[in-house]
């Protein structure tokens, strides 16, 4: 018999949440433009937004905080947090920033000039700006097989050493600024890299002076994967499969809201003091003073102990996992189509094939998004031509494959009942799928317009 797993916690302290009548959610989404972002949490039952922050901490997080020290300079829990690092993912330097795009900030500065390329697994929003603010151009070096929602490759955050080779031959090694390597690639569905992979890059990488940057932001989550899915891992514990991650690597930018189980912090860490040195300098200018940056003293205390509590055992990424797994299944079984293998942080709905009758240009996971929100207030997040913006050069809209609604499940923070209660709002709005209408614009700003955009619905007449 397959024996069922229990979340390695119980619940100390709770958070009332309500449910809010059908005609509520119908003005609240009318007033938030249709755009989830822009709903206010209070109208929000279940909300799967993002799992950026929205982490429940631990009561000896909470403990931890309150021995943070606030001193300006050298704080204790500045320290504690180095050595946590370098324990757990083996970096030496560490630029603690506000939250992983300020450590993309820095990271783009300091390694990147006008002209330069990066090549990276498939793009995300913010560390794409950062990369484009600083002169560079992105190119997506992942394998085909990642824009395929229905591919069941078990490590469709592979990067492709042919196209990688492909880039390298055509610009040169010295105009690749890095190789932006992102573990569990978020807007590819929460899909791993293997390590064969990951070690193959770094391979080819470092016999030609090209430096690898980890986006390790959900690094346990693609260890885990690893172990699950890689052969020659099955024994080896999640710990010491991130700390191999990052032996193939020159640093790592992090968004500490992720797998590190805090609200706020993030970090840039290396190996190089000089690339180290350079990144303190402008740390100072644009977050903080070099022990602190963009965190406060009770910040790094949760962050320290939140990064030891991630791996401290395998329990929790298998929970955390399982439970994301347990509501994907449950769609699947119903026939929605989701993008498989379903993720380590969220189940994707695959709006395009939900929305068949939709053309891209009328934003069918927009418009999904909206709709599962009026029906059961659950807040989802779209990640598909809206996300992607528009080409800085051409200024047309990037089109790519995946046109997705993210469910991102928060770590620690809903039960096994929540996801039934989602799971059952995504069947209802499938079945009735054809009377989801498409959305257009009624306010697009310039950069990262995913995060504030207007939209309305297109008259039926048009
Ligand atoms: N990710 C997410 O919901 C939060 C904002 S949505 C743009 O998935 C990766 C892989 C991320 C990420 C944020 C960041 C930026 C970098 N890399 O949000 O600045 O998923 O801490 O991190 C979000 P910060």
């Amino acid at each position: 018999m397959n024996r069922s797993w229990a979340e390695p916690w119980k619940i100390k302290m709770v958070e009332p949440i309500s449910v809010t009548t059908r005609e509520h959610r119908e003005a609240a989404i009318v007033e938030a433009g249709y755009n989830t972002f822009l709903l206010k949490s209070d109208d929000v039952y279940i909300d799967l937004l993002t799992d950026s922050g929205t982490t429940a901490m631990s009561d000896r997080q909470w403990a931890a905080m309150m021995i943070g020290d606030e001193s300006y300079a050298g704080a204790r829990s500045f320290y504690k947090l180095v050595e946590a690092v370098h324990d757990v993912y083996g970096y030496e330097e560490l630029i603690p920033t506000h939250q992983g795009r300020g450590a993309e900030h820095i990271l783009s500065q300091i390694l990147i000039s006008p002209g330069d390329v990066i090549p990276g697994n498939m793009y995300f929003t913010t560390t794409r700006y950062h990369q484009e603010r600083a002169g560079g151009t992105f190119v997506d070096v992942i394998i085909d097989e990642a824009h395929d929602p229905t591919s069941m490759h078990p490590f469709k955050g592979n990067i492709d050493l042919d196209k990688l080779a492909a880039v390298v031959e055509e610009f040169g090694a010295e105009r690749v600024a890095y190789v932006s390597f992102e573990t569990n690639v978020n807007l590819a569905g929460g899909q791993p890299a293997s390590m064969a992979n990951i070690k193959a890059v770094y391979d080819y990488c470092s016999q030609r002076g090209i430096l690898v940057m980890l986006d390790a932001t959900r690094a346990v989550e693609n260890a885990y994967m690893i172990q699950q899915r890689e052969a020659g891992y099955e024994d080896s514990s999640v710990a010491s499969i991130l700390s191999e991650i990052t032996s193939y690597s020159d640093g790592a930018t992090v968004s500490s809201k992720k797998d590190n189980l805090v609200n706020i912090g993030g970090f840039l860490a290396v190996r190089d003091p000089e690339l180290a040195r350079k990144a303190r300098a402008l740390l100072v200018a644009f977050e903080g003073l070099h022990t602190y940056g963009g965190m406060a003293g009770r910040d790094m205390e949760a962050l320290a102990e939140g990064i030891r509590e991630m791996v401290r055992t395998d329990d929790h990424v298998r929970s955390r996992v399982g439970q994301v797994e347990y509501l994907g299944n449950r769609l699947i079984k119903f026939g929605v189509p989701v993008v498989t293998p379903i993720g380590g942080h969220g189940v994707f709905l695959d709006a395009a094939r939900i929305l068949e009758h939709l053309d891209q240009d009328e934003f069918p996971a927009q418009a999904l998004a909206a709709a599962i929100y009026v029906d059961s207030g659950v807040r989802g997040m779209e990640r598909g031509i809206v996300s992607a913006g528009r080409d800085p050069l051409t200024g047309e809209n990037r089109r790519p494959n995946l046109e997705l609604v993210r469910l991102t499940i928060p770590r620690r923070v809903y039960t096994q009942s929540h996801m039934d209660v989602v799971a059952e709002s995504v069947i209802e709005v499938f079945n009735n799928r054809e009377s989801i209408g498409g959305l257009t614009f009624t306010y697009e700003p310039e950069d990262l317009r995913f995060f504030q955009a207007r939209f309305a619905p297109i008259a039926q007449d048009a």
